[in-house]
């Protein structure tokens, strides 16, 4: 019927297979077929019921993302439903791999759900700052209630069939192939008789809903938005389901709808959707890859023991080598506690524990890694030191193993340098704690050979981290815009702002977190170390580290903390050390407001993330907004700090530094000459953003 869609027969019952590579979404190709196949079935009346499918590894992963944001072709998704459900045969979807977004609401436009054991059901448009569209917050609830289909809208979290199948989403779950049991399933249902209700005339789901629990639970979510519209533009339009008829439900979900598709969030959002899937794309990645099955972790600290978790959870086994039996033992024992908390958290079962704590080696001799195809650095942050490690491993690694350091600001080219196998060399750069964070800068050294990068790219996906690659600088893309950023912080507290004001300023613009309190938790004695070994000083924090305040874990940092609390208390010791230094330097406090916080702190981090893309230290301007929002909290609805500069003018951000620049004299706030061409071209010139 079309190159996308074939109808096919199955004695009386209809099979339509969208076959959409690679996810089967729902691009006008496709619906076009799809609508005038249901149509024609409808009126067909040799065929008795119709099973809609998908070729390829997944059920309709949901609406075209790219069409988004361009004037919509008819039949749109919300056409192609309101015409299944004129279908008085029954209709079955048959749902494998993953039915989500628009691929569920065209699941719920039919009669019944069928679904492989292996399937999982969602609707994620929230992550993408949008609501379901097509009809799926008016639908959802009828089926499974009004408080899970809130849960599973706000979370954008898919569910498993059996979970799905209790909650009366899906009507049967089934093992081994799928067309035939729907088919079946079909049958029977059609031979048994109707009259089939389409899931709009259904309130199963919605007879015992406790609209004031409903409202709770919706107030609760609205608070951890953090400014995004879309999660409570979903719990509103979930509420509508409840309280209002259903095609005036409908009609608020749509207008909910357009106006999130349009606005500067979701574009944000969808701009992060491919920018994430662009950095996984390197040159050269269809390079015949070496294989990586065993790993080898050098290090069982808090870095090393949450690199080795990351792994064990991806499936591979690890060897973890520490000096001596007495860290590795403690290594180990905090291994095992973590996974411990998972069990009791129920994220893990008692049986999956015991399988993760087998994939663990433990090891004091380097002898042991001979077999390990990658092995990871996370020892003391030193020069000599990782030399010392990579002499070793020069020693006893197999040809071919790629020897990876988690350095996270030394140079690597200069770590490579020091073995006879310098291609094999690269920078694995997690994120603490590094069993949760999902970025990993990988860092392509001069030397590092193709298919060793094509190799750890692949792992890295397979592990589940978002991965970016990068070029060699001091601090690579993010610590070294994190230092850019940090510059200013401590000028703005000697000038008259406090720690909280910081903050505030940045919490109000969607961080999780502003940078003292993100410091305390860190720990202020890290930064402190750093800047001692680079000659550098940074007044209030390094009197506080004297002090021995190195934030959460001593109780006292730029904040106080009650025992075993983490909510910051502001500290009157704190506020008078900054204003007594701002005195011995003859500064007079002034009002700042969370303006020029934002110009001052943000603006240099945009503007050193040009120098970054200029020097080709990362690819693409995309590249770096995903190392911001994976790694350092940046709001996920200003689309990372490339995206969030076009948003804001780069002429904006020009005049406002060249003004800073003529008052301060400093450099981060110097104009990078290709924010300069940004301004007059409207992009970032080397890559793109969208
Ligand atoms: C929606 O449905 C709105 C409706 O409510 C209302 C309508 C009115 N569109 O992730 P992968 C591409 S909003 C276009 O690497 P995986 C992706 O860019 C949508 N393209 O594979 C990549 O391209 P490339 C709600 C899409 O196996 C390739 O497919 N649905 C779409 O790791 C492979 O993707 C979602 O938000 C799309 N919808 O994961 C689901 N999806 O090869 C979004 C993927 O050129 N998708 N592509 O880089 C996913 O979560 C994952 O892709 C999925 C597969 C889990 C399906």
């Amino acid at each position: 019927m079309s190159d996308f869609l074939k109808v096919s027969r199955d004695g009386d019952v209809a099979i339509v297979t969208i076959d959409n590579p690679p996810v089967n979404a729902l691009s006008f190709h496709v619906r076009e077929p799809l609508m005038q196949a249901l149509v024609e079935l409808r009126d067909d009346p040799s065929v008795a019921a119709i099973v809609i499918a998908c070729a390829g590894r997944t059920f309709v992963a949901g609406a075209d993302i790219t069409e988004f944001g361009k004037p919509v072709q008819q039949p749109d998704l919300r056409a192609i439903v309101a015409t299944l459900e004129t279908i008085a045969k029954p209709t079955i979807a048959a749902i494998h791999g993953t039915a989500l977004g628009g691929g569920l609401e065209l699941a719920l436009g039919c009669h019944f759900r069928v679904a492989d054991a292996g399937a999982r059901l969602g609707l994620p448009e929230v992550k993408l700052g949008l609501l379901p569209g097509g009809g799926g917050t008016v639908r959802l609830p009828r089926l499974v209630g009004a408080g899970k289909a809130l849960k599973m809208i706000v979370s954008g979290s898919p569910i498993g069939a059996e979970e799905a199948h209790a909650a009366g989403l899906v009507d049967a779950v089934f093992e081994g192939d799928l067309t035939t049991h729907a088919v079946n399933f079909a049958r029977e249902i059609a031979r048994k008789g109707g009259p089939f209700t389409p899931v709009r005339d259904r309130n199963d789901g919605l007879k015992e809903t406790d609209l004031a629990a409903f409202d709770a639970e919706a107030a609760d979510l609205a608070k951890k938005a953090r400014g995004l519209e879309a999660p409570i533009a979903c719990a509103q339009a979930v509420r509508n389901a409840v309280t209002l008829p259903f095609d005036e439900a409908l009609a608020a979900e749509r207008a909910l709808f357009v106006k999130l598709v349009a606005s500067d969030q979701s574009r944000a959002q969808r701009h992060l959707f491919f920018a994430e899937r662009e950095a996984a794309k390197i040159p050269g990645k269809d390079l015949i890859k070496r294989r990586i099955a065993r790993i080898g972790v050098i290090g069982a600290g808090t870095m090393g023991g949450g690199i080795a978790m990351a792994f064990a959870n991806g499936g591979y086994s690890v060897t973890l080598l520490e000096t001596s039996q007495e860290p590795l033992q403690r290594g180990l024992g905090t291994i095992d506690r973590n996974y411990a908390v998972s069990v009791t958290r129920g994220s893990l079962t008692e049986d999956a524990k015991r399988q993760r704590l087998a994939q663990f080696t433990g090891s004091t001799d380097y002898a042991d890694l001979a077999d390990c195809d990658l092995i990871i650095e996370a020892v003391f942050e030193d020069m000599a030191v990782k030399k010392e490690v990579f002499g070793k491993l020069d020693v006893v690694a197999k040809p071919g193993a790629i020897l990876a350091t988690n350095t996270s600001y030394l140079d690597i080219n200069e770590i490579a340098a020091s073995t006879s196998r310098p291609q094999d060399v690269l920078g694995l750069h997690f994120f603490s704690p590094a069993n949760v964070m999902k970025l990993l800068e990988i860092v392509r050294a001069e030397k590092t050979a193709p298919d060793a990068l094509a190799a750890v790219v692949d792992m890295a996906r397979r592990i589940g981290k978002v991965a970016v690659v990068v070029g060699v600088c001091h601090g690579f893309v993010g610590n070294r815009m994190l230092a850019a950023r940090g510059a200013e912080s401590e000028a703005l507290l000697l000038e008259g702002a406090t720690p909280r004001q910081i903050d505030h300023a940045f919490t109000d613009f969607g961080w999780p977190m502003g940078p003292f309190q993100m410091g305390d938790l860190a720990g202020l004695d890290i930064g402190w170390r750093n800047r001692k070994a680079r000659g550098q000083t940074a007044v209030i924090a390094d009197t506080l580290c004297e002090q021995g305040r190195f934030g959460q874990k001593t109780g006292r940092g730029f904040y106080l903390y009650e025992a075993g609390s983490r909510t910051p208390v502001t500290d009157p010791q704190v506020e008078a050390l900054i204003r007594d230094k701002a005195a011995e330097r003859g500064i007079e406090p002034r009002a700042i407001g969370g303006e020029e916080i934002i110009e001052r702190t943000l603006y240099p981090l945009v503007n050193e993330g040009a120098r970054i893309l200029e020097e080709g230290i990362a690819t693409r301007a995309s590249d770096i907004d995903v190392v911001w929002v994976n790694g350092y909290g940046f709001p996920v609805g200003k689309g990372g700090p490339m995206f969030w500069a076009g948003l804001e003018g780069p002429a904006q951000l020009i005049e406002r530094l060249d003004h800073w620049h003529q008052r301060t004299g400093k450099d981060v706030f110097k104009v990078a000459p290709l924010l300069r061409r940004m301004a007059e071209t409207g992009s970032w010139e080397v890559g793109a953003v969208s």
